[in-house]
């Protein structure tokens, strides 16, 4: 059995911050479960660009505001706490954090831990938000994909 707590992972090496968020991966491909499972914090006033080609996700929100626009189908989703999303079909999409957004996600296959850091599967993009608070304003994407819509 493994039994882990949030506060064992925060600023280790499976504490993964992007431009945009951070994910602490409370399960990965090493703990030979199959899927991997992660504590992501997106941050308020971002959007992030998401495109997982090789995985599929599930997420369900337990804290924050934002939106889910599916670029490949069009449609455009809230996301509050109790709203549960699976990209079953490796859609392309933004995820809008408008208030620091907490999401609890699964992924199979797992995670190694390596992707985020390659940029590979996952593409942050920043756009420019009005942020009257101020304090997470003016971070850069470290990469544009070329697949951005
Ligand atoms: C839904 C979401 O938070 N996606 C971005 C990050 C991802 N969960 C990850 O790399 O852990």
């Amino acid at each position: 059995m493994i039994v882990r707590r949030l506060e064992e992972i925060e600023g280790t090496e499976r504490d993964v911050k992007a431009p945009t968020f951070e994910s602490r991966r409370l399960l990965l491909r090493d703990d030979g479960m199959g899927f991997s499972f992660h504590d992501t914090v997106l941050y308020a006033g971002t959007s992030t660009y998401i495109w997982y080609k090789h995985h599929l996700e599930s997420v369900y929100c337990i804290e924050g505001r934002g939106e889910l626009e599916d670029l490949d189908n069009g449609v455009t989703s809230e996301i509050r706490p109790g709203t549960f999303y699976a990209l079953d079909g490796h859609e392309r999409h933004y995820l809008k954090a408008e208030t620091d957004l907490r999401m609890m996600c699964v992924f199979r296959p797992a995670l190694t831990g390596e992707e985020v850091h390659d940029e590979h599967g996952v593409y942050p993009l920043l756009e420019p938000v009005e942020h009257p608070g101020g304090e997470r304003e003016g971070r850069a994407s470290p990469e544009i994909p070329e697949e951005t819509p």
